[in-house]
């Protein structure tokens, strides 16, 4: 797929010499950009308005120096980056990295991406992402909780319940939300919903934990039962072993199907039996070790080194939710080889364009990041909801909500699909409807 309209390609052309050295970055703009070519050619009002000028560009982009003390004594210096990309509709929202690939790029193809996903949720949110090349891999609670400290000593500045408000994702979870919690009400005297996916006892909202798991999970059934089918008794690869693998892993098995992968940066397992998750959330999120330690409780069970081979255990329904471009071409054609019928992305743009390609050509069902994974910025939503009332939900009221955005959402993506000549193509659909509300509400505030 390549674009053809004159004026999106002239645009792209501007973001791709603006943005050099930014290859995520620029994967993510051209893909939305691609799926824009009918709004743009049924909306020249809000070509007008200079939308797409704007929108492709950050509001404001933050980076700064995280230093922090290690066990050893030794001053450890890394990088930290906060990007509000865009406010039309909301708050900046949207979670913090810490891996040692972070860099200006990886933030901001997923702030980009953020803007619409938010959108999509149907919740007030506008798109942010931070992060560190902070590794915590292998450190010490300690070394963990100071670089946190120092990481939130800049970000206070930039933040706050009613301006930008992050949350987890890879390499955040709820130990160091609370840790940088902690720091931002001590620095500000302030006790207030700064951050999302907080524990049960300071503010968190039950279910946080569980709901980009289930909400992908929830996002797919829609997406089955509109194709005249569903979970029950297919096959399954995730990817990943981390927050989001683990909870979808747990909604698939609900739904009746057998989950046989998981995965690490170092290599994945195969249960023929169905992967036991009681023994997978005693390693990864009591020990928080790797996913290998799976043999010592499951010997009868298969360990593979390198991740990509996971793509390559027979499936119908593929769940990749590890991380950007985790399925290449390759990987795309012998999925699609071994008789595997659909993919939904847990993770952020874990499908190179290649792949997609694959995925368009061999008529897979295709359930892009944005809708798929919006569950989690959804429940955060609910999380900012319950803290400014001061009340807090039940489990069970915040999953039904969720249920409720997550078929709301793939609603979304069908319809603006359809209205746009593009039926089953849910990732023009998501790009799409995020895009339609995101963009009123721009012309709406005029040019800011
Ligand atoms: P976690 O840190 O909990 O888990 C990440 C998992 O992915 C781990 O198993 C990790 O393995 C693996 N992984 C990470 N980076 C790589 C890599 N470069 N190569 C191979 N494997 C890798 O993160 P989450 O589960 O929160 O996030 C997973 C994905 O879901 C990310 O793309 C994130 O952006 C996305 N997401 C997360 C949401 C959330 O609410 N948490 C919401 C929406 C999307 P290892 O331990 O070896 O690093
Ligand atoms: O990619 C994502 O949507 C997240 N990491 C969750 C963001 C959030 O604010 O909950």
């Amino acid at each position: 797929m390549a674009i053809k309209n004159a004026y999106l390609k002239e645009l792209l052309a501007r973001v791709e010499k603006r943005n050099q050295g930014e290859p995520e970055f620029i994967q993510a703009v051209t893909e939305v950009l691609m799926t824009l070519e009918p709004v743009v050619e049924k909306r020249p009002d809000l070509v007008e308005a200079g939308v797409l000028e704007r929108i492709v560009e950050p509001e404001r982009q933050i980076i700064f120096r995280v230093p922090w003390v290690d066990d050893r004594g030794n001053v450890q210096v890394n990088r930290g980056f906060r990007v509000q990309f865009n406010s039309a509709i909301g708050p900046y929202k949207g979670g913090l990295r810490l891996h040692p690939s972070v860099n200006l790029s990886i933030i901001k193809f997923l702030g980009f991406e953020q803007i619409f996903k938010n959108s999509l949720t149907t919740l007030p949110m506008g798109g942010g992402k931070g992060g560190s090349d902070f590794d915590p891999k292998g450190k010490s609670d300690g070394e963990i909780m100071r670089f946190c400290q120092s990481f939130m000593t800049e970000l206070s500045r930039h933040i706050g319940a009613d301006c930008d408000v992050p949350a987890g994702d890879i390499g955040t979870g709820a130990r160091e939300i609370g840790y940088m919690f902690g720091q931002y009400k001590r620095l500000r005297n302030e006790f207030t919903g700064v951050l999302t996916g907080k524990g049960l006892t300071y503010g968190g909202s039950l279910a946080r934990t569980e709901a980009t798991g289930f909400g992908l999970c929830y996002f797919t059934e829609e997406m089955l039962k509109a194709n005249g089918t569903s979970f029950k008794g297919k096959t399954v690869v995730i990817s990943g072993s981390g927050n989001v693998a683990i909870y979808a892993a747990q909604k698939a098995t609900e739904f009746g199907a057998k989950v046989v992968t998981m995965s690490d940066s170092n290599g994945y397992i195969y249960d023929a039996n169905g992967i036991d998750l009681a023994c997978v959330k005693q390693i990864k999120e009591v020990e928080r070790k790797r996913i290998k330690e799976y043999l010592v409780y499951h010997p009868e069970a298969k360990y593979a080194e390198g991740c990509k081979g996971v793509w390559t255990v027979k499936c119908d329904i593929a769940l990749p939710c590890a991380t950007q471009n985790e399925i290449d071409g390759e990987s795309a054609k012998i999925l699609v080889k071994n008789g595997c019928k659909v993919v939904s992305e847990g993770a952020n743009m874990p499908s190179t364009p290649e792949a997609i390609e694959v995925y368009l050509e061999n008529k897979l069902l295709y359930g892009p990041a944005k809708a798929a994974n919006a569950g989690g910025v959804a429940t955060s939503g609910l999380e900012m909801s319950q803290n400014s009332q001061r009340l807090s939900w039940t489990f069970e009221e915040v999953d039904e909500k969720l249920h409720g955005i997550m078929k709301s959402i793939f609603k979304a993506c069908d319809d603006a699909a359809k209205t746009y000549g593009m039926e089953g193509n849910y990732m023009a659909g998501a790009n799409i409807a995020g895009f339609l509300k995101v963009a009123e509400a721009m012309k709406a505030q005029g040019c800011v």
